[in-house]
């Protein structure tokens, strides 16, 4: 897959581009099964419904799964498809390296994650994440939100979160004059962001629609771990 200088131009500036039909529908539906029945199983390593202040929250009932290609190798084969990572290459202008698989489950009426920036959890750089809608993803579902640009200003300070809508407890301290911009995918489409990008989710607002995503992320051979600064790390969030 190909990418014009237009979609590479536009990861560039704004930090994130959308890939439609990254995935065909035959595909995005063997997935979704796939992961209910694996979730149906009962649980797996590294599991999280998110903080338990909100017990009621059904990301309880369906936790998000995290580094699946650790123990099944649908995802090892899904994570390392061709597309996926001939996407990442042209935008990372180095060989991808997997570093992480997750899949959200999303359920009617779950919280969202407040916004972040992935290197305030993973402290490599540059870093790429590749989120593949398996639903149809729109604002009442609680659509993945962006802040273009924002990968600009570096590694930014942490701070708490709302819990009552977001099932992290911790958030970026958004600069000002900043506008959020949402995402809308149909299945098999794949937004493709900087580790830098400010962005997140709010609640699946709806009674009977889940928003189920793949969500993979990548470093580049050449890319660098880094030391954080104090105050920029989820783990610096003070209790
Ligand atoms: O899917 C979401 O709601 C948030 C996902 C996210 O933050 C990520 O993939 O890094």
């Amino acid at each position: 897959m190909h990418l014009t200088p237009q979609q590479r131009d536009h990861y560039k500036e704004q930090g994130f581009v959308v890939i439609p039909n990254l995935f065909d529908a035959a595909r995005v539906t063997s997935m979704r099964e796939h992961y209910m029945n694996r979730r149906a199983e009962g649980p797996k390593p590294g599991d999280t419904g998110g903080t338990t202040d909100y017990l009621d929250d059904p990301n309880h009932q369906f936790p998000r799964m995290i580094n699946m290609h650790v123990w099944d190798e649908l995802t090892q084969e899904w994570a390392t498809d061709t597309n996926l990572l001939t996407v990442t290459e042209q935008l990372l202008e180095d060989t991808p390296v997997l570093l992480q698989t997750m899949l959200y489950f999303k359920p009617p009426g779950a919280r969202g994650q407040a916004l972040h920036q992935d290197e305030q959890y993973i402290t490599i750089d540059p870093l790429i994440g590749a989120w593949v809608a398996l639903d149809r993803s729109d604002e009442a579902v609680g659509r993945m939100v962006l802040i273009p640009y924002s990968h600009q200003n570096g590694v930014l300070n942490v701070e708490a979160a709302d819990t009552a809508i977001s099932f992290t407890n911790v958030q970026v301290v958004k600069p000002g004059d900043t506008e959020e911009v949402g995402i809308d995918m149909a299945p098999g489409d794949a937004l493709f962001f900087d580790g830098k990008v400010i962005h997140g989710s709010y609640m699946n607002k709806t009674n009977d629609r889940w928003r189920r995503s793949f969500i993979c992320h990548y470093m580049g051979e050449h890319s660098q771990r880094f030391e954080p600064d104090e105050g920029t790390h989820v783990s610096h969030l003070k209790k």
